[in-house]
């Protein structure tokens, strides 16, 4: 067994899951711990898809209710019961990270409209596309401060609007300490999902985010196998760094399109394939791709047959954890859409169920709530392991 698959197994020993859902099922979270594996082939121990809880994820906190990537979006995840929740992060120009899903902050700050920063304005190549905005890297972290969290997406969240100016960029570190406040007070463990925005690219103006991040979940005591934290990437490169720097568990993620900034001629289509996640075994622990790489949609709209890519991530002892989970119509399939406003919700447990069916470990949900109750429905309603 590789030392990645046994970070795996540990992992699944203490997923943070889940008092309410243990209580409902014959065999714990942590069944799979206890199994060895397939000793005679070599193969990794997989827990079987009946045995385990799936993990929510609160995407960006719950930014289907709040502006994202704010404490309070991440506060009410976590109290509507998300097992882990979400930051992205980026850094600041004197290397502080801070929890944005870009570095540039038009969409989702008022930075646009305070004028002490509009020389800041400019633009910039990121992973080869032209962006014109303010970024996180050309402001220290005391003007970052100044600048309020506005809703990304307002014409389909006017609610989250109520919520605008009101939220700071967090820090990291803050992040971190909201987790374990929280977890405190509500007497169970809250795991943080951190995810690192364009590593090369940051890497390429000396402000290097692995270092950093390291450094802030060991002062927190998170660097440590079995602490409820996951590292995630859209790049390899810096996932095979941490691999040698960390023995938290690591997720490759798999972009719906396109490729790994970091390795042109790579598609994700490939590192999908069996022979993708070979590779991707032998660093990581665990995939998060775009939904429809699990379920695609028919032509005509509908959920349509899984693919193989459960069943083969299974068989390398990888965990999959796809994204993004939304109740609103603009991003179901839409056979499960109601009535004709995109901002208007549909039929999301019915998408949760077929992949929660379809044997995911987890997933990431900007309704967390909504998340949390499909998951009960689906594990109350499966036979016991
Ligand atoms: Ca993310
Ligand atoms: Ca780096």
């Amino acid at each position: 067994m590789s030392h990645r698959t046994s970070r795996l197994l540990a992992r699944s020993a203490v997923l943070p899951a889940l008092a309410l859902v243990a209580a409902l099922v014959a065999a714990p979270a942590g069944a799979a711990a206890g199994n060895d594996g397939d000793r005679k082939s070599g193969r990794p121990a997989v827990a079987p898809a009946t045995a385990t809880v799936p993990i929510v994820v609160g995407h960006r906190g719950a930014s289907g209710y709040r502006p994202e990537h704010t404490l309070e979006s991440y506060r009410l995840a976590i109290a509507l019961g998300a097992d882990y929740i979400e930051p992205d992060l980026v850094s600041t120009r004197d290397g502080v990270l801070v929890a944005r899903h870009e570095n540039e902050i038009s969409g989702t700050t008022d930075v646009s409209s305070r004028p002490e920063f509009a020389d800041r304005r400019t633009t910039k190549t990121i992973d080869g596309v032209a962006f014109t905005g303010w970024f996180t890297e050309d402001f220290d972290l005391a003007e970052l401060k100044e600048l309020r969290a506005v809703e990304r997406i307002p014409q389909l969240r006017q609610e989250n609007t109520l919520y605008d100016g009101r939220y700071e960029i967090p820090t990291l570190e803050e992040v971190l300490a909201l987790a374990k406040a929280e977890g405190k007070r509500l007497h169970r463990t809250v795991g943080i999902y951190i995810e690192t925005k364009h590593p090369s690219y940051f890497d390429g103006i000396g402000l290097s985010l692995e270092e950093p991040l390291l450094e802030a979940l060991r002062r927190a005591g998170l660097d440590r196998p079995n602490a409820p934290v996951f590292l995630q990437s859209f790049e390899t490169a810096n996932l095979r760094e941490l691999d040698r720097k960390t023995r938290l568990p690591l997720v490759q993620l798999l972009g719906g399109s396109g490729g790994p900034a970091d390795r042109p001629g790579t598609s994700y289509d490939a590192l999908s394939t069996a022979a993708g996640l070979r590779e991707i075994a032998t660093y990581a622990d665990g995939v998060g791709p775009d939904k429809n790489r699990v379920i695609p949609r028919t032509a005509a709209g509908a959920l349509g047959v899984p693919t193989a890519l459960v069943a083969d991530a299974h068989a390398l002892g990888l965990l999959v954890h796809p994204y993004t989970f939304r109740n609103e119509n603009a991003f179901l399939p839409p056979a499960l859409r109601r009535g004709t406003d995109p901002a208007a919700y549909g039929d999301a447990f019915e998408e949760y169920a077929a992949f929660f069916a379809a044997g995911v470990d987890g997933l990431f949900s900007d309704n967390p709530d909504t998340a949390v109750a499909a998951r009960e429905a689906f594990v109350t309603a499966r036979p016991a392991a």
